[in-house]
């Protein structure tokens, strides 16, 4: 082990070679197992969705329209999404940092369970035709409470499990101090913080919303700030997914072809950019929307194009290591 990370030292390569752990391997894999599910029963919607909305069938009188567009909504954009994301996190944090202590590994195993739970209660509610209300959710449209409860679940699981990955990465610091952190773990730590606050958006409307509204608790809703905390979700939501593709990019392409990364600082920084860009752009998703002033539309429409800092940041590293590679 001290070889290896002496050489990913040298190599500037920052990714030590340890092997996923089988027992962090086993949380991984059913990680991916669900979201492979729900990606048969997303596309499996979206298909009859097209074919329905073409002409090309009639759908049965139990299965509404906006049924299996809310069932292909969610089961894609939220569940597929986050699951291959967490799978490809955790395994990745267990190879390039070594083992989970069983204590961090019951902790991802709780928030796996608690995430799962909440995706079960939101798809069947869907499946029942309790909640056909996309998966912006948007009030006024209203959903079982049962399928909030599920969201909330899911989200806070989400947490549950991002904790010990956090953690993971910043044990490993402390025990090998002036050592150079895998750039896996740096990644991860930036895109599980980024889900960590957006994920407030969805908590804060979900339970301070929807449920009492769901429940008959109160007969108002805030239409406009729920719509808003949706969106300081919804957006960052598309970094979640940039991320880890990015981190495929940076650390997986190299190896592929056989060079190095390069610049491992360059990565970070951009990195750091999408988590700080993330957060105050969710208006361009509300333009049309009244009751938002148009000076903050502008703003947040301004912001959202200073993402293509990091993005071309991005291209620029790949494109160099590429010509690096091939030049040796
Ligand atoms: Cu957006």
């Amino acid at each position: 082990m001290m070889n290896q990370s002496n050489l990913a030292f040298k190599n500037n390569h920052y990714e030590p070679e340890i092997g996923v752990d089988p027992r962090d391997g086993k949380l991984a894999f059913y990680y991916v197992v669900i979201a492979f599910s729900a990606f048969l029963l997303g596309i499996l919607g979206g298909l009859l969705q097209g074919l329905s909305r073409g002409g090309m069938i009639e759908l049965p009188s139990w299965l509404g329209y906006y049924q299996i567009l809310t069932a292909h909504g969610v089961l894609l954009a939220l569940v597929f999404t986050t699951y291959i994301i967490y799978g490809f996190l955790y395994a990745g944090m267990s190879r390039t940092h070594g083992a989970f202590s069983p204590r961090l590994r019951k902790t991802g195993w709780i928030g796996f369970i608690l995430t799962s739970l909440g995706t079960g209660m939101a798809t069947v509610m869907i499946l029942a035709n309790e909640a056909s209300v996309l998966y912006t959710f948007y009030a006024p449209l209203q959903a079982h409470y049962i399928f909030y409860f599920g969201l909330v679940f899911f989200i806070v699981g989400t947490w549950v499990t991002g904790i010990p990955m956090l953690v993971h990465y910043f044990k490993w610091k402390k025990t090998h101090p002036g050592e150079p952190a895998p750039l896996f773990g740096f990644m991860t730590t930036a895109t599980i913080l980024l889900w960590i606050i957006a994920g407030l958006g969805v908590a804060a409307t979900v339970i301070g919303q929807m449920i009492p509204w769901a429940l008959g608790m109160t007969d108002e809703i805030n239409v406009v700030l729920s719509r808003s905390l949706f969106w300081y979700f919804g957006h960052p939501l598309v970094y979640f997914w940039i991320m880890p593709a990015y981190m495929v990019w940076y650390l997986v392409v190299p190896k592929v072809i056989g060079g190095k990364l390069f610049s491992a600082s360059l990565a970070k920084l951009a990195f750091v950019l999408f988590l700080l860009f993330s957060i105050p752009v969710g208006f361009h998703h509300q333009l049309m929307e009244s009751g938002i002033s148009v000076f903050w539309k502008y703003v947040q429409t301004i912001l959202t194009f200073v993402v293509v800092v990091p993005s071309l940041l991005t291209a620029f590293s790949i494109f160099a290591t590429f010509e690096q590679t091939g030049r040796e």
